[in-house]
């Protein structure tokens, strides 16, 4: 590593690998002019990275121009002014380290207020940014329809023998298709818009800080699929990672459970940002939202299992397959929220 901390004119610098995510490579780089997170993009994910470097340099000198107090995670340059680097076939980026924890669980529904407070704002100030202008980095990210796809896709030419070990969740998935033709409906209303999304507001995207025993959310982070897109998306992923106690990765059923003060915590917190931005259609839609992604995720995880873990990988035999089953029971929860 030690060429690329040249290009970036760091020195005495020392590379320790964080978990943050499970597409991108990440470091904490400690150097004696600061500390950085530099990250390489997953480029089989990522087939265009400039687009990314584009859409966080032009967010990043909107909001310095008309929101100078937001903190935002601006790209560092190298010492050539690029904020992409190309270095031995990857591609690479670095922010400031910014004072802060992510938590991928969070136990108190204050934490979810301030948590969608953080993401509601993050729409909110860019309201005057025209989505349009910013490159789509994920084509049909939150396409329900196109996951609905690529899911009957898996079970006719995935591999066989997961194919007949998921008949369980696999009907259950099926049962639930009504939700697709729900996106469907909304999505094409005239009443609902694309504005600024995030697209990945999984608790772990929030970064929390102490101020003696006050915890206050301080801003979000992971901006690569920041692109235009529904309220649905943002509020959905919160759903799906706020509300409950324990983690998409939990095996064991039982603790995946929904809490309502939870969920009214995240409505508090999202729409004291973004309450006058929505429409009524959009309103009337946020428990929608939820079922939305916490679907989405389901179909995408026992998709990649049904792979062979292409898209996301696993560490162990049959991790998509627990991820979707967890993603499964966490519907039905939230489901008995109606
Ligand atoms: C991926 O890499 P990470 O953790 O930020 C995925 C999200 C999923 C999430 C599930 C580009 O996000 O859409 O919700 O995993 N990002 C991409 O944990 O596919
Ligand atoms: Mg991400």
């Amino acid at each position: 590593m030690e060429s690329i901390f040249k290009i970036y004119g760091w020195e005495m610098a020392s590379a320790t690998p964080i978990q943050q995510g499970l597409i991108n490579t990440t470091y904490l780089v400690q150097t004696t002019n600061g500390s950085f997170i530099l990250q390489s993009v997953n480029h089989a994910i990522f087939k265009d990275p400039t687009a990314i470097d584009f859409n966080i340099n032009s967010i990043g000198a909107y909001l310095k121009k008309n929101a100078p107090d937001y903190l935002f995670t601006q790209l560092v340059p190298a010492l050539s002014g690029k904020t992409l680097i190309e270095w031995e076939g990857q591609y690479f980026r670095a922010f400031n380290k910014i004072d802060g924890y992510a938590l991928s669980v969070l136990e108190h529904a204050f934490q979810v207020e301030e948590a969608a407070k953080q993401f509601g704002k993050f729409t909110h100030i860019l309201k005057h940014f025209k989505a349009t202008d910013l490159k789509i980095t994920l084509p049909d990210f939150h396409n329900l329809s196109l996951r609905y796809h690529q899911f009957a896709e898996s079970i006719e030419k995935g591999n066989a023998q997961r194919i007949s070990s998921s008949h369980g969740i696999i009907a259950f998935l099926k049962s639930h298709r009504s939700l697709v033709d729900q996106y469907d409906q909304f999505v094409q209303h005239k009443e609902v818009y694309k504005r600024v999304t995030h697209h990945d507001t999984k608790i772990s995207n929030v970064l929390f800080n102490k101020d003696g025993n006050t915890e206050t959310a301080i801003c979000v982070i992971d901006l690569d699929t920041v692109m235009p897109g529904y309220f649905i998306s943002d509020i959905g992923d919160m759903c799906r990672t706020c509300l409950c106690p324990v983690s998409e990765e939990e095996a064991n059923l039982d603790l995946v459970q929904v809490d309502p003060l939870k969920l009214k915590a995240l409505q508090n917190g999202y729409l004291s940002e973004m309450k006058s931005d929505l429409s009524t259609m959009e309103l009337d839609h946020f428990f929608f939202s939820g079922q939305f992604m916490i679907y989405m995720q389901a179909l995408r995880f026992v998709t990649d299992h049904l792979n062979n873990d292409i898209y996301y990988g696993a560490k162990k035999e049959g991790q998509n397959y627990v991820r979707a089953l967890n993603q499964m029971r966490l519907l039905e929860a939230y489901n008995e929220l109606k």
